[in-house]
């Protein structure tokens, strides 16, 4: 059996040259920071050539889809007026227009209308960071590249796991491409076609890179981009005279990422190019992690190297559209935002405030900007309208109040709340907001008070004005007034006059319209249709327990891994990726899963392949015993859900019937496991890559 305890064996030497950049012991941590950028001068980008480009499809349709011809390259752009050099970015490129912008380009796709994208890989052969080694997988090319459209129900061959990534000369299957790499096209060498049915509701998804060992430095050099699926039922809302929910020209994609910009230059770069961290900061020496004795059977090999993974990373630069603290003019009327977060590890918990008056750039905490209405989520839309933070006859519409949470020396707070709107990796959020009783000329702050990592909290990770210097703990200084590093300020809206005809809407007309049954309720259930909300007491529904744990590598590090309910290993529940799967179905198979999370983070799981429903989370003691009955789901995560917290202490159980793609073409079995192949993970990158991932195997 092929593990990664022997894989990390014939893969540690290949370290060794570069033992030159090792740290002498007991030296302060390089744990870098950006350079000062001021706040709130560029505008927000919006879809366009010059902001966030929309791909042209190709008029050469067949299959009756919609053709894309794109590739994957190294481009420069500039992210903030203050960063001293445009920074060098992988992303995605339209090969039509030959514009590489980030988050670009978004596709743009209709229910029932497959997207064929051909997707060439043109990177250069080194990384824009830096690589380490000792991961599964890594120790290959490092320009290997594989598309997941993450939130697309899509038959394996095209959901661009792990193993199905492709090099730039890649023809094949052992050929330049992992052992899943199933979508050549032939003739063209590193090329994929990934085909995307679209057969399911409006929803804002996105695809981004997902190749085995470096997710998730891909991910953050920037091969990540929006796509924007719509269906009648949402257009039926957002059309005619006075729609219900705001039309397209007052929809505003917001997709919020965490980014540390080099202040000076390194090997892999210069100022103003993307820092991420390379060495493991243990807790021995001021230090950001535990370093520990391996466990669970793990060979003991030493010292982490000197590039190393992480953990986790929270980066000290919010981007919204890829623009660090942007500026959003609204005229004094209902938006619709559609959220993404997009970030590594950083979770956010959303309000809005007005901008003080005498601390200019800063938020009034005393002056609560307009409240959210939610109305859906990676699933589509919800059920019902969830409004956060908002008065209705004296008491807020749901638990959540607008206070602040606690954050100080001790920073954990109560996963279960009270928060505003939170959003872990990957989980979105599709937004009214009401501007219309904002008088024009005020500014409101976008305000994150999330602890990172969730819900534990370190101060070091948390940026805003006046915080204390933590520069003697490896952390920074104190942020200046006006400027970053500061990950609670994330964009400023400036309210500007009304331009067209008034908004027949309010909030609360919004909200009671909504509301009624031939509101949401209604919308939701037209937009699934042959999608029953599941029944755990259904015929043939399968139960399993499932556990998220925590370990610590052959080098000491901390580890993060799925398993089930059935010990592998000695000192925990957790299993290796390259562990044989456990997740093994039959195509329809309903299945109800209870989550143990046996580790102190919130994890958003996020399952390939099909959406879940929540049925519930409760306390345990024990991995397989609830303590006591399961409380109801947050009132936003009822409906369907694709990436799920699942907090510390708690077992949360879920239910999802996985039901493989209609495609019009044949679709083989995974060389590797025979089956379908998908995966769950964590949406933490850096969990994700080391080792909280599982094989997911659907059989026909
Ligand atoms: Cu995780």
């Amino acid at each position: 059996m092929f593990t990664r305890r022997e894989f990390i064996k014939t893969t540690a030497l290949a370290c060794t040259g570069l033992a030159l950049f090792k740290g002498s012991e007991g030296t302060a941590w390089a744990f870098s920071q950006s350079p000062l950028l001021r706040k709130f001068i560029s505008p927000l980008p919006g879809l366009g050539a010059n902001g966030v480009p929309v791909a042209n499809p190709s008029k050469i349709a067949f299959l009756g889809a919609d053709f894309y011809r794109l590739a994957a390259v190294q481009y420069q752009q500039q992210m903030h007026p203050d960063l001293p050099n445009p920074t060098n970015l992988w992303g995605y490129v339209d090969r039509t227009t030959g514009n590489p912008r980030y988050l670009g380009p978004v596709i743009v796709a209709e229910r029932g209308r497959p997207v064929i994208v051909q997707m060439k890989n043109m990177l250069p052969a080194q990384h824009l960071l830096p690589v380490d080694t000792t991961l599964d997988g890594a120790n290959g090319p490092q320009n290997r590249i594989a598309v997941h459209l993450h939130g697309g129900l899509t038959p394996w061959t095209s959901d661009g796991g792990p193993f199905s990534w492709y090099t730039p000369t890649a023809t094949g299957p052992g050929n330049g491409g992992g052992v899943d790499f199933l979508n050549g096209v032939p003739g063209m060498p590193g090329v994929a076609q990934y085909f995307y049915p679209n057969d399911q509701s409006a929803r804002l998804v996105w695809y981004h890179d997902h190749a085995m060992g470096i997710t998730r430095l891909n991910a953050y050099a920037g091969l990540a981009s929006g796509y924007l699926l719509s269906d009648p039922v949402v257009d039926s809302l957002t059309s005619g005279n006075a729609p219900l929910v705001p039309p397209l020209a007052y929809t505003v994609p917001l997709i919020i990422q965490d980014k540390s910009f080099k202040a000076v230059a390194d090997q892999w770069g210069r100022p103003g190019d993307l820092w991420y961290p390379y060495q493991y900061e243990s807790n021995e020496t001021t230090g950001r992690w535990d370093l520990g004795t391996p466990s669970d059977g793990f060979p003991n090999l030493g010292p982490p190297p000197t590039v190393s993974c992480v953990p986790e990373f929270f980066a000290d630069t919010p981007l919204i559209n890829g623009e660090a603290y942007p500026v959003l003019q609204v005229e004094p009327r209902r938006y619709r935002f559609l959220l993404l977060n997009g970030s590594q590890a950083r979770f956010y918990n959303l309000s809005l405030f007005y901008e003080s008056q005498t601390s200019p750039k800063e938020p009034n905490f005393k002056n609560d900007g307009p409240a959210f209405i939610q109305i859906g989520n990676e699933g589509g839309l919800l059920p019902y309208p969830v409004a956060f933070a908002k008065k209705i006859n004296g008491t807020y519409v749901n638990k959540n109040s607008n206070q602040l949470l606690a954050y100080g020396e001790e920073d954990e707070v109560n996963p279960d709340g009270p928060y505003n709107l939170l959003l872990a990796p990957a989980e979105r959020a599709d937004l009214i907001i009401d501007f219309s009783n904002v008088p024009p000329g005020s500014k409101l702050i976008l305000y994150n008070d999330a602890p990172a990592p969730f819900p534990g909290g370190d101060t070091r990770n948390d940026y805003f004005t006046g915080d204390p210097d933590q520069t003697a703990i490896g952390g920074a200084p104190s942020t200046l007034p006006g400027f970053g590093p500061n990950t609670r300020t994330l964009m400023e809206i400036q309210v500007v006059a009304l331009k067209g005809s008034r908004d027949p809407w309010d909030f609360a007309s919004t909200y009671n319209a909504l509301s009624s049954s031939n509101g949401l309720p209604l919308a939701y259930k037209l937009s699934h249709p042959g999608e029953p909300d599941l029944d755990p007491n259904g015929p043939n529904v399968l139960h399993e327990n499932k556990t998220l744990n925590e370990d610590f590598d052959s080098y000491g590090r901390l580890i993060q891994r799925v398993g089930t309910g059935q010990m592998l290993y000695t000192d925990s529940y957790g299993r290796n990726y390259m562990d044989p799967a456990t997740e093994v179905y039959h195509n329809g198979q309903v299945v109800v899963w209870d989550v143990y999370n046996t580790t102190g983070d919130t994890h958003p799981m996020h399952i390939h392949l099909a959406n879940m429903q929540v049925l519930g989370k409760a306390p345990y003691t024990d991995v397989g015993v609830p303590d006591g009955p399961f409380a109801p789901p947050d009132p936003n995560y009822r409906g369907w859900k694709e990436t799920v917290r699942m907090n510390p202490g708690e077992v949360t159980r879920v239910i999802v019937k996985f039901t493989l793609p209609k495609v019009p073409f044949a679709v083989p079995p995974s060389p590797r496991t025979g089956g379908n192949e998908y995966v769950w993970h964590c949406h933490i990158l850096e969990h994700e890559e080391h080792d909280m991932m599982r094989p997911l195997v659907i059989l026909p």
